[in-house]
């Protein structure tokens, strides 16, 4: 007998929640611990040991059995699948992207493939995804993502950057807030369990600390929003109706016209529509004057509490923050082009602490100052297809090819998708009514996803594909939000017959006669030090010297000299200094309050400067059967739908946990930890329900994640949100995904 005890090997590694130690032996990962140099380390990573040795991670390449035996479309997600050897399915998979393109065109294929995969960056499966399809003659892609697709699409209009540049790149830092902020007002609140995560890990996580430094500095930071829990403790909470906001934005507004407080120097001087605004706001023109009386029984804040709030912002260095989520709502354009005209209207855009921000919190890594270092992305060639579509229309154009939608300002047909391919995303977690999107899957031909584990997704799919995940697989990981650069070493074997996403594409491309374009004679070592050296080379440039591979191979990790203790100045303060030199890039030059653009593409859903426009389920329009308003948060102890079979084995665990007022419970006979039945016309889920004074009336709070195992017929026991939430865009303009919109009823099971 061999009584010897093998070694326990340790190593750190970084993921999209941040870095942490691996512990693993022989094949196995046994446990995670901490990263010593992050303040704040959060317990994801608890459970990566039970998930990537679960039994939901799929063996082998498996077929679909009803596609095998008669190509079947309707039995997706009913059906069992059988397992192939690796060349077998490769081939099938090759023989139908080769058939569809032949026959239809590569317009014929979607690979939008939407997903946060895993943090590294060269194995990102969307990424290498696109690359393959580029080199097989291209594909339908998709624009925007579910985090900001509203946003990205009205903002520019607004500030003439593109929304991601100014939210992650020129918004004030902690350090600046911390040292002139004296009111921070924040709309959706500023959660540090949402900036644990951002996409490629955020090392030092710091936001809740920084809010202890505000405390002490006595800085006022306001919560509005559903959920008390949204911003750390010692914050004011004001509760607000979802999707109500634009009213209570409009009121503060008002509010500051009639008492004198507008700033017209400013207005003068950097913006360009007030004139056409202010009749709206007034009421000239709809008879509607935006007082606080007439936001009240909108909004629910009282009269006096939005005048005294509107002072305080006139009368101290404000600054207005916007989460993310409330762009993610029917109409989101409004409450986010509107917190630009309120801050416009206030006169401190441009000066320190004080303006407007977006995504606090949403990420981490908003709000650190630091050199943006870029860099170590796969080159994914050119699309010989023009064909996008806004990412959350996906069922929309499966449902409807041929059909014309709007985006922005343009006009088009939506293609007809024979073959759809995804790597890195679960859509079947993430988009909006899951029964509508189950029977859109059922249009296209084939349908084929890589993915470590046996996700609602690839239950749905014709060719399922194993993929390793980044503990089975060598890596370098980086951020443009971090100041750590990691070796992401291989910690163990793949798991069962598991294979990087590059081999399985590169196996394909083979069988397709692309294999040199999709590989350039590379293999993933090739690849690394050939993306390392490329990134080394930019860092240079910038005079950070970063460690030759081998030697960072070596060393695991290393810090990178990138904070800034003085944040550079923002593009606003530039232009605040001289608008004439530094003009923005909207067609005035200036902050469009109104927008001759906007007001051109004719959109009675979104006009030409912001308006209230009530989405079509919020509380307002609440009914017997369905009376109160679904927010959907993302869940905060893991990230979206990852990790999910684990985390579900917790005895109590599944169904998720839905937050509901005391008020709206005890009618409804539910007590703390019932078991409920969340349901609407679109479908059900159940729940278990945690009673809490931390949720405003009417307004229940059920997080993504959970994987959808439900149908029309029967309700999702695990309780996935989108199986009620609305499938529609946020407008003609945006069209991003509206998952905050809607209305539910809760039932005792
Ligand atoms: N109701 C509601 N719905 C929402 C939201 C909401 O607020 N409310 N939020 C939306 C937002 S903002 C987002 S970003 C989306 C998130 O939605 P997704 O990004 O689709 O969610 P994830 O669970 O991160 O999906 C990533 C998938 O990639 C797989 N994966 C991980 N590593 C690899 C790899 O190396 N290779 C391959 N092939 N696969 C890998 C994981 O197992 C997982 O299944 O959800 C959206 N949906
Ligand atoms: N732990 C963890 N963190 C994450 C993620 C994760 O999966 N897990 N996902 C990441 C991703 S991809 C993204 S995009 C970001 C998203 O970041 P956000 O969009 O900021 O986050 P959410 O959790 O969707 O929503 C935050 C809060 O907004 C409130 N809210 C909803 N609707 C309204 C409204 O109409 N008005 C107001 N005032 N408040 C409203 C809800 O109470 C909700 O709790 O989070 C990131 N952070
Ligand atoms: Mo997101």
């Amino acid at each position: 007998m061999n009584d010897e005890i093998p070694p326990i090997r340790t190593k750190v590694t970084t993921s999209h929640w941040g870095a942490f130690k691996v512990h693993a032996c022989c094949d196995r990962i046994i446990g995670t611990s901490p990263f010593e140099h992050d303040p704040e380390p959060n317990r994801i990573p608890d459970i990566i040991p039970q998930a990537v040795h679960h039994r939901s991670r799929i063996a082998r390449p498996s077929i679909r059995k009803g596609w095998l035996a008669t190509r079947d479309r309707q039995a997706r997600g009913d059906d069992t699948h059988v397992e192939v050897p690796w060349d077998e399915a490769l081939d099938l998979a090759a023989s139908e992207i080769d058939r569809i393109r032949k026959s239809h065109g590569n317009e014929a294929i979607f690979g939008g493939s939407y997903g946060w995969a895993s943090a590294g960056r060269f194995h990102h499966a969307p990424g290498q995804l696109h690359r393959f399809l580029n080199t097989v003659g291209g594909y339908v892609a998709a624009f925007g993502s579910y985090s900001t697709g509203c946003a990205q699409a009205i903002m520019p209009h607004v500030f003439g950057v593109p929304f991601l540049k100014y939210t992650y790149a020129s918004q004030d830092s902690w350090e600046t807030i911390a040292a002139h902020t004296e009111t921070l007002v924040m709309f959706g609140g500023v959660n540090p369990k949402n900036s644990q995560v951002s996409m490629g890990g955020v090392t030092q996580h710091e936001t809740a600390t920084w809010f202890r430094r505000f405390n002490e500095k006595k800085i006022r930071c306001i919560n509005i929003g559903p959920q008390r829990t949204d911003a750390p403790q010692g914050c004011d909470w004001l509760p607000v109706h979802p999707a109500s906001d634009t009213a209570l934005m409009l009121a503060l507004a008002y509010v500051l016209e009639n008492e004198a407080l507008t700033d017209k120097a400013f207005l003068a001087r950097y913006t360009v529509g007030f004139e056409r605004f202010r009749p709206y706001l007034i009421g000239d023109t709809d008879g509607r004057p935006k007082t606080p009386e007439w936001a009240t029984a909108l909004c629910g804040v009282k009269p006096d509490d939005i005048r005294a709030l509107a002072r305080r912002m006139a009368g101290t260095r404000t600054l207005i923050t916007v989460a993310w989520s409330l762009q993610r709502g029917e109409h989101g354009e409004q409450p986010y082009w509107m917190s630009a005209v309120l801050a416009a209207m206030l006169g401190q855009i441009g000066l320190p602490g004080g303006g407007v921000g977006y995504g606090y919190g949403a990420i981490g890594g908003i709000g650190k100052s630091m050199k943006r270092l870029e860099g170590m992305t796969l080159d994914q060639g050119s699309n010989p297809v023009d064909k996008v579509i806004p990412v959350a229309r996906i069922a929309d154009m499966l449902l409807n090819p041929g059909a014309d939608f709007d985006f922005n300002g343009h006009r088009g047909p939506y293609p007809d998708i024979r073959l759809i391919y995804w790597a890195g995303g679960n859509p079947f977690h993430h988009h909006q009514d899951l029964n509508r999107l189950h029977e859109a899957w059922k249009t296209p031909e084939t349908i084929i996803v890589n993915e470590p584990w046996w996700t609602p997704t690839a239950k749905r799919a014709d060719i399922v594909f194993p993929a390793t995940t980044s503990y089975e697989r060598e890596d370098v990981g980086r951020t443009n939000l971090d100041d750590f650069l990691f070796h992401m070493p291989q910690i163990i074997p793949p798991v069962g017959e598991a294979r990087n996403d590059f081999d399985i594409f590169s196996g394909i491309a083979e069988r397709m006669g692309a294999r040199q374009a999709f590989t350039e004679g590379r293999n993933v070592e090739a690849w690394l030090r050939h993306l390392y050296a490329s990134y080394a080379e930019t860092a240079a440039q910038s005079d950070i010297q970063v460690p030759a591979f081998d030697e960072l191979r070596e060393k695991n990790w290393v810090k990178l000299p990138l904070k800034t203790e003085t944040p550079t100045p923002s593009f606003l303060s530039r232009f605040r200094e001289d608008p004439q030199r530094h003009a923005l890039d909207t067609p005035s030059g200036r902050i469009e309050i109104f927008s001759a653009t906007v007001e051109g593409f004719g959109y009675e859903d979104c006009p030409g400067h912001p308006v209230w426009l009530p989405p079509r389920e919020w509380l307002g329009t609440a009914t017997l059967k369905a009376p109160l308003h679904m927010v959907s948060p993302q869940p905060g102890d893991k990230l979206h739908s990852q990790l999910e079979s684990a985390l579900a084995d917790v005895q109590g665990a599944r169904p998720e946990t839905i937050i509901i007022n005391p008020v709206d419970a005890k009618p409804r006979g539910i007590a703390d930890g019932d078991l409920v039945k969340v349901h609407n016309d679109r479908g059900a889920c159940h729940a278990r329900s945690k009673v809490s004074e931390d949720i405003a009336p009417g307004v229940v709070a059920l997080p993504t994640g959970a994987w959808f195992a439900g149908s029309m017929n029967f309700a999702d026991p695990n309780g996935n949100p989108n199986v009620l939430t609305l499938d529609l865009g946020t407008s003609r303009l945006g069209q991003g995904c509206s998952a905050h919109t809607a209305l539910v009823e809760l039932s005792r099971l």
